[in-house]
């Protein structure tokens, strides 16, 4: 079997279901395929240096090898707080008017993806597969090819691709999108983000794309392909049948005091398109009076990313948009918004999704949204809740019998939250039956292996001797 390298801006091998923090199913499905190929995890140790030195850690973690290095105070500044998180991330979700575009940027991000270069490749032996992650690394797989890495090499981007008219805005895009066409494999969340490749492919580059999904440029050819992520199904629900989650489920029950309880679970971020979800329930509770009394929302939002100005703003006007709601509508008895700034563990918002009658999952933008499919999962399938969806989620390709809505239009996700509550249990039950069955069939094995599979396929970019 290939070992398998991945290579991340954060190495974060998971801790146990229960333990506090926002430990994804992704860190789950990839540290046990790492335990499978015995490979190794390369990243980002998360701390600053005064000095770059690439001095590698290897560590044994939970039966996983990871690597990481130090960054320089100068590299976290330009490459991760700059081009990552204040150019690509808001230009990628469709926010030109957040995108910072300073050159000291996308110069410190060459740089610490070449630094990323020079580590991992003395760690790569030649059959090993190696598979990128994220916005944070696009460039990398050239930098590996220019040290003479000819093994298969692979970009999985979790977040949205922009459409054309936006990505020609970033300076030297071309630059960026030809350092990427030395992977062997692309995968994107959905055909939407996918498409929109392709097009700037064909348009800006004259590259071609053919049917089954290769991409032709230059001399080279590169599998690109929608592979949309999962969670990781059999362990959400371990977590959610344990007591810690039956705790939590009793909790929200007894505090929400007969109310029918809406939640939303976000990383606090523009994208998650909050201060609109605010703005919307605001809507529900003025034009709905007569059901209003009967609800209350449950924000949970642990900030993120706060080196970043917008990352405050935002933060800031939501504790104002909260405390302006609930001036205007609770009473003695009765707050209409919660909104909590803590992580919980994956248990214990299992708990709290199956306490919810309405899971309200609105991101402005969103390659995927896992959030939407774990509310799915922790559904009592007698008795489940109705998920409110954003069309611009990826995830609403797959989870079609949600209630789909356009984030931007208070009028109709209040009108949704609405109909959620008074939809009657067939109908509940006849749209969950469908959603939980692609929940549980597309989880993140099965992307997983289907990513592998793709990558581990005939050699496209090796040189002729190892082809043989
Ligand atoms: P994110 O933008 O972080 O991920 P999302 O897909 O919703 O968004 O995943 C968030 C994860 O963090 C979920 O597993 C959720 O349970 C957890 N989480 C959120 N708030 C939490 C809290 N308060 N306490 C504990 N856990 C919390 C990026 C992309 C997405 C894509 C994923 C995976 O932006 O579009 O779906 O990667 O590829």
């Amino acid at each position: 079997m290939n070992r398998l390298i991945v290579v991340s801006n954060r190495v974060s091998v998971p801790k146990a279901a229960d333990s506090k923090g926002a430990q994804g199913g992704l860190a789950v499905a990839l540290a046990a395929a790492l335990r499978e190929h015995r490979g190794i995890w390369f990243g980002w140790s998360g701390n600053e240096t005064e000095t770059f030195t690439g001095h590698l850690n290897m560590q044994r973690q939970h039966g996983v090898t990871t690597a990481t290095i130090d960054l320089e105070h100068q590299d976290i500044d330009e490459y991760y707080n700059g081009y990552a998180n204040r150019t690509l991330w808001p230009l990628f979700h469709y926010r030109v008017d957040l995108t910072e575009y300073e050159r000291s940027f996308g110069a410190g991000y060459e740089r610490v993806n070449q630094r990323f270069a020079d580590s991992v490749t003395p760690l790569v032996e030649p059959d090993d597969l190696v598979w990128i992650h994220d916005y944070h690394l696009l460039p990398l797989g050239k930098f590996l090819r220019d040290r003479g890495m000819n093994n298969r090499i692979g970009l999985f981007l979790h977040i949205p691709w922009p459409p054309t008219r936006l990505f020609v805005s970033l300076p030297f895009h071309e630059r960026l999108v030809e350092h990427m066409l030395h992977y062997d494999v692309i995968g994107f969340q959905s055909r939407e983000w996918l498409e929109s490749f392709n097009h700037y492919v064909e348009k800006e580059l004259g590259g071609t794309v053919s049917d089954d999904g290769t991409v032709e440029w230059n001399g080279r050819r590169v599998v690109a392909r929608a592979f949309p992520i999962g969670i990781d199904y059999a362990e959400f629900m371990a977590a959610a049948e344990s007591d810690i989650a039956k705790r939590a489920f009793e909790r929200l029950k007894s505090s929400a005091d007969g109310k029918k309880v809406i939640i939303g679970v976000d990383r606090l971020d523009y994208s998650k398109g909050l201060v609109e979800r605010f703005e919307s329930y605001h809507r529900f509770l003025t034009e709905h009076p007569e059901a209003a009394k009967d609800v209350v929302l449950l924000q949970i939002a642990p900030p993120s990313r706060e080196d970043v100005n917008t990352y405050q703003d935002i933060r800031n006007t939501l504790e104002q948009s909260a405390g302006h709601i609930n001036g205007a509508h609770a009473d003695v008895d009765w707050v209409p918004i919660r909104y909590v700034n803590q992580g919980y563990s994956r248990a214990e918002l299992a708990g709290f999704y199956r306490a919810s009658r309405v899971g309200l999952v609105t991101p402005l933008r969103d390659g995927m949204n896992l959030v939407a499919k774990e509310y799915v999962a922790a559904q009592d399938p007698e008795d489940p809740g109705v998920l409110i969806l954003s069309r611009f989620a990826g995830a609403a390709l797959q989870l079609a019998e949600a209630l789909l809505v356009n984030p931007h239009s208070s009028e109709e996700v209040g009108d949704a939250i609405n109909t959620a509550l008074s939809m009657p249990r067939e109908e509940r039950i006849r749209r969950w039956q469908s959603m939980v069955q692609s929940v549980r069939d597309e989880d993140v094995i099965a992307w997983r292996d289907d990513f592998v599979t793709a990558l581990k396929g005939p050699p496209a970019n090796a040189n002729p001797r190892q082809a043989a």
